[in-house]
């Protein structure tokens, strides 16, 4: 009995062992699949907000010097993004970029802190109109990233102020409340070290009037990618923002670090609203899934749309977010799901966004 029980046991953990060595031989990963934030669980929710803290507190691969502010892990990406601003907003790249930065942060949470979900996304569709803005469950205080801050008044001839802003002070609630040095870089493009709280400055007009669904179907509507990326960044004017701008103002206002194009990635929401950008061209994408998986243009220079300074980004165009993880190709991220191969990105979204005829 016991040794037939011990042989029995030997070929239990002999072909277990066996089915991994085959697993590993022909990796079939399953991708994971990201979901909206509210309909993360308790547990879920706060998962997450521990990861984020402890990759905040992870100290920086960015090697030191000239007295940056790259102290953290955290700090790798939002330094990549300074770094790059006018190479990857405004053209071809911007959405592609934005995909693998996403990507590695969700990688880093995992790998590095311990997180076993997805990157959640922020379907801000849910918290239009104006009147519930400030009510998201994103903002929660206790199972959310807290609200906004108070409100510092502005100078209303200023062309930067944000139409319907009503913060600018620090965050006062929630995780990130009461840290007076939690971003380290900023404001604008100076990476030298420069402690300061976490600001926000809701404008609850600015998030109706962009980021309702009539705006996320007239983005999903355009015919190919050079009409859909320009539809998703708008152009540089407040009046012309697109479904990005929405939510980067109707976060960061004037005074909050949502509202900098440079260390906009310094407010942990950045990654819950550019996951959600990310489902959108996904959603477009899925709408000619062939077609679309090597759909890519745009300019390789700041909003030359007419191509006067050079050509377009294409398939072989590089894609670098630093110190965080590989250089790979646009062609690299064409596809969420594409598990598997060399730096290939291995999610899915739980639900995408339909075209209402
Ligand atoms: C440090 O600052 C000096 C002077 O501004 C500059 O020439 C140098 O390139 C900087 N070093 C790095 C690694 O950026
Ligand atoms: C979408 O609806 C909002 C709120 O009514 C409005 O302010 C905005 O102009 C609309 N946008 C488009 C593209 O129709
Ligand atoms: C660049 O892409 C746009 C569409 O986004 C296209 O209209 C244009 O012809 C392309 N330019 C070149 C030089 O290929
Ligand atoms: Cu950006």
């Amino acid at each position: 009995m016991q040794i037939s029980r011990g042989i029995f046991v030997n070929w239990v953990l002999a072909s277990a062992l066996c089915t991994n060595l085959l697993a590993s031989a022909h990796p079939r990963q399953k991708p994971i699949v990201r979901k909206e934030w509210r309909t993360l669980s308790k547990h879920e929710k706060s998962s997450y907000l521990r990861a984020v803290k402890c990759i905040l507190g992870k100290p920086a691969l960015t090697p030191a010097f000239n007295n940056t502010g790259v102290i953290s892990r955290y700090d790798d990406l939002v330094y990549t993004h300074i770094q790059q601003t006018f190479s990857m907003h405004y053209t071809g790249q911007f959405l592609a970029w934005h995909r693998y930065y996403v990507a590695t942060y969700e990688r880093m949470l995992r790998k590095e802190c311990g997180y076993k979900g997805a990157q959640p996304y922020w379907d801000w569709t849910l918290d239009t109109p104006a009147g519930n803005w400030a009510s998201s469950p994103v903002f929660d205080p206790m199972t959310g990233f807290g609200g906004n801050g108070d409100f510092i008044p502005g100078d209303p001839a200023s062309p930067f102020e944000v139409p319907g802003r009503s913060g600018g002070g620090c965050v006062k609630d929630g995780p990130f409340a009461g840290v007076p040095d939690l971003v380290h870089l900023g404001p604008q493009d100076s990476v030298t070290y420069n402690p300061q709280c976490l600001k926000r400055d809701l404008s609850p007009y600015f998030a109706g009037r962009y980021l309702a669904m009539n705006q996320t179907q007239l983005t999903l509507a355009a015919p190919d990618f050079g009409w859909f990326d320009r539809a998703v960044e708008g152009g540089p004017s407040f009046e012309a923002s697109g479904v990005h701008g929405g939510a980067h103002y109707g976060v960061g206002g004037a005074y909050g670090q949502m509202g900098d194009l440079y260390t906009s990635p310094a407010d942990p929401i950045f990654y819950l609203h550019h996951a959600n950008l990310d489902r959108v061209w996904w959603s477009w994408q899925k709408l000619n899934l062939q077609a679309r998986l090597t759909d890519i243009s745009g300019p390789i220079f700041l909003m030359d749309y007419d191509n006067l300074q050079g050509g377009n980004v294409t398939l072989d165009y590089p894609l670098s977010v630093g110190v965080s993880a590989v250089d790979v190709t646009v062609r690299d991220v064409m596809n969420i799901a594409g598990c598997g191969r060399k730096g290939a990105l291995c999610y899915e979204y739980d639900k995408v966004y339909k075209l209402q005829s």
